[in-house]
C-alpha cells in the first residue's frame, strides 16, 4: 500500500513490518547504551516523548536551544552507531518514494506511553531541508495530526501502524505536524508503547 499524502509525502504501509522484530531489538540494544530521557523544552518544560538518538549525530533540546550534537549530554560520549538495518531500511523507503541516495546522518529515537503526545511542530533543525525525513512506526498506533504550511486552521488527522513508514520530503518537509495523545492498549511487539525511529540528514 503506497499512499500519497500530499505533495511529496509518501506512506509505505507496512513497509518495515518484516523488520519490526529485529528493529525493536536494536531499540532496546541502543537504548541500553544511551538511555531514553525527557528532554527539558527552552522555555523549560519537560516533554511528554522520551528520546533517545544513534548515528553521527543526535537531536536534543534543553535550555539553550534545540540542536544536533555528536554526543549525549548524559555520558559525553558519542551516540551509538546506526545500525546497518536502520540505514538500509531508511534508504530503501526513501527510494521507494523517489528520493535517490537518501544519506542520514542522524535517527532520533521517540518513545512514547498512552497519553504521550507531540505538539503541532516544524522540523527546522536540519541543514539540507532538500532532505526527505523517513519515519518508521512500531507498536501501538497513532494518530498523526497535519497541520499544513501554518499552525493555524484544523490539523488533518491520519492513523499510523506499527510497520508504517512515512518519508516526507519535497513541500510538505516542511509542514507542521503532531502526535495526538497516545491510547491506551497493548501491542504483542511492544507492549504498551509506540517507537517512532526519524532518520534525517541534519549536517
Ligand atoms: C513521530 N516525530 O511519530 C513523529 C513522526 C519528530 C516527529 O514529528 O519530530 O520527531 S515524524 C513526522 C514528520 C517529519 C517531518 C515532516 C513532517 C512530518 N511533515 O511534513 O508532516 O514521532
Ligand atoms: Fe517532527
Amino acid at each position: 500500500r503506497q499512499i500519497r499524502l500530499s505533495e511529496g509525502a509518501v506512506l509505505l504501509g507496512g513497509f518495515a513490518l518484516s523488520h519490526a522484530e529485529p528493529l525493536v531489538a536494536a531499540i532496546a540494544a541502543l537504548t541500553a547504551a544511551a538511555p531514553f530521557r525527557h528532554m527539558e523544552t527552552p522555555g523549560g518544560r519537560r516533554m511528554s516523548v522520551a528520546m533517545s538518538n544513534c548515528g553521527p549525530l543526535g537531536w536534543v533540546s534543553d535550555r539553550g536551544g534545540y540542536r544536533y550534537a555528536a554526543r549525549d549530554p548524559l555520558s559525553g560520549e558519542p551516540w551509538p552507531a546506526m545500525p546497518v538495518l536502520f540505514r538500509t531500511l531508511a534508504q530503501d523507503a526513501a527510494a521507494q518514494a523517489g528520493f535517490a541516495d537518501f544519506a542520514p546522518d542522524a535517527c532520533l529515537i521517540n518513545r512514547y506511553e498512552p497519553g504521550t503526545q507531540l505538539t503541532l511542530h516544524q522540523d527546522r533543525d536540519e541543514q539540507d531541508r532538500r532532505a526527505p525525513i523517513v519515519s518508521v512506526s512500531l507498536g501501538l498506533p497513532a494518530v498523526f495530526l497535519w497541520g499544513g504550511e501554518s499552525r493555524a486552521g484544523r490539523a488533518a488527522r491520519h492513523a499510523l501502524f506499527h510497520g508504517d513508514v512515512v518519508v516526507w520530503g519535497g513541500p510538505s518537509r516542511m509542514n507542521f505536524h503532531g502526535i495526538a495523545p497516545l491510547k491506551d492498549g497493548l501491542h504483542p511487539a511492544t507492549g504498551a508503547l509506540r517507537y517512532n525511529l526519524t532518520f534525517r540528514t541534519a549536517g
